[in-house]
């Protein structure tokens, strides 16, 4: 009795030493989410919980930091205190991030930028991954280009988070285009914060300042902030699509691109929220030893309503919207 007894008790002493042994094992990820303002927010929130899982070897904490830049910074510290292996930001703002990232490199931690981009000079931070937002904005533009042939528009614009990189060159990229375009005019441009709400409140008030008349086109910096927007049109009976205004947007996310598919929404840049893996495999990559490279893009498309013939964008159908990842 007493051998079988000893043998259970180093039995459960092994396999507890070789519990403590796998959590030692997983790389401790700190994450500071921008936060939940939409979609495409949370389908990049939930492909960071699908990827850096304990079975592939990590510890993920993942703050959602509501927006609020301050917090981002002390959730930054806080995880420099608890010395994690990698901190990834993921930047609300792009100014005011140098003194946090000195922090983090003093105390050799590696430090991954990704999504949206810090104005900070890339030897404070090891590397960065997101897309293009400026050639995002391009695209959106190079695309109302091309459908208006020459025609003359006003244009208002719901902008994403001030100060956030997403905004900032989303309006940058469409802001080259219209240059070339003295037959747009851009009547006014109002952030929406990225939430729907956000974009409605923008709309409703634009219809109000403008009225129906006022304007043809809407270029809205997210999908929720289009829905937004189609919310107060629709509350105001203004109609959108082929042959009324003309609705752009970016992240085409799967709602969004359904409202493309459906002739809503003429156009949707995607912005792919799918970027977890790459990440993994930037962390890899280092943990291996191996130089990366101080960017990695993910790549977007874009996309425009049926029946529309695009040189710029993909054409939607249901044969486009069945390969979608999200
Ligand atoms: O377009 C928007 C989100 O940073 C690219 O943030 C991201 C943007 C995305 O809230 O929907």
């Amino acid at each position: 009795m007493k051998k079988i007894l000893a043998l259970v008790c180093a039995l459960a002493m092994l396999s507890c030493m070789f519990v403590t042994a796998q959590a030692e094992d997983l790389l401790k990820i700190g994450y500071v989410q921008v936060g939940h303002e939409s979609d495409w927010r949370m389908a990049n929130t939930q492909n960071y919980f699908d990827v850096f899982t304990k079975e592939a070897g990590f510890e993920l904490e993942l703050i959602d930091c509501d927006n609020d830049h301050a917090l981002q910074l002390a959730k930054v510290r806080e995880f420099i205190n608890k010395d994690f292996d990698y901190i990834v930001i993921d930047p609300i703002q792009e100014a005011g991030w140098d003194d946090v990232l000195k922090e983090v490199q003093e105390a050799g931690i590696p430090c991954i930028i990704a999504d949206r981009a810090v104005a900070a000079s890339d030897e404070l931070y090891t590397t960065a991954v997101g897309t293009d937002m400026t050639a995002e904005g391009v695209t959106a533009g190079k695309w109302l280009e091309e459908y208006l042939a020459g025609k003359e528009v006003k244009i208002l614009v719901i902008e994403g988070s001030t100060g956030s990189s997403a905004a900032i060159g989303r309006a940058e990229g469409f802001n080259q285009v219209a240059a070339d375009h003295p037959e747009w005019t851009i009547v006014d441009s109002q952030d929406g914060d990225f939430t729907q709400n956000g974009g409605q409140a923008v709309m409703e008030s634009f219809i109000k300042t403008y009225g129906a008349d006022g304007f043809d086109v809407v270029v809205c910096h997210n999908d929720n902030e289009a829905y937004g927007a189609m919310d107060a049109m629709d509350a105001a009976g203004i109609k959108y699509g082929v042959g009324e205004k003309i609705i752009i947007s970016f992240d085409a996310t799967n709602e969004g691109l359904t409202r493309t598919l459906a002739g809503k929404i003429l156009c949707n840049v995607e912005c792919n929220p799918i970027q977890a893996v790459i990440v993994m495999n930037v962390i890899k990559a280092l943990q291996a030893g191996e130089e990366v490279a101080k960017f990695t893009l993910v790549p977007d498309e874009g996309f425009c309503a049926p029946g529309i013939e695009s040189a710029i964008v993909t054409t939607m159908s249901e044969e486009v919207m069945a390969r979608r990842a999200y």
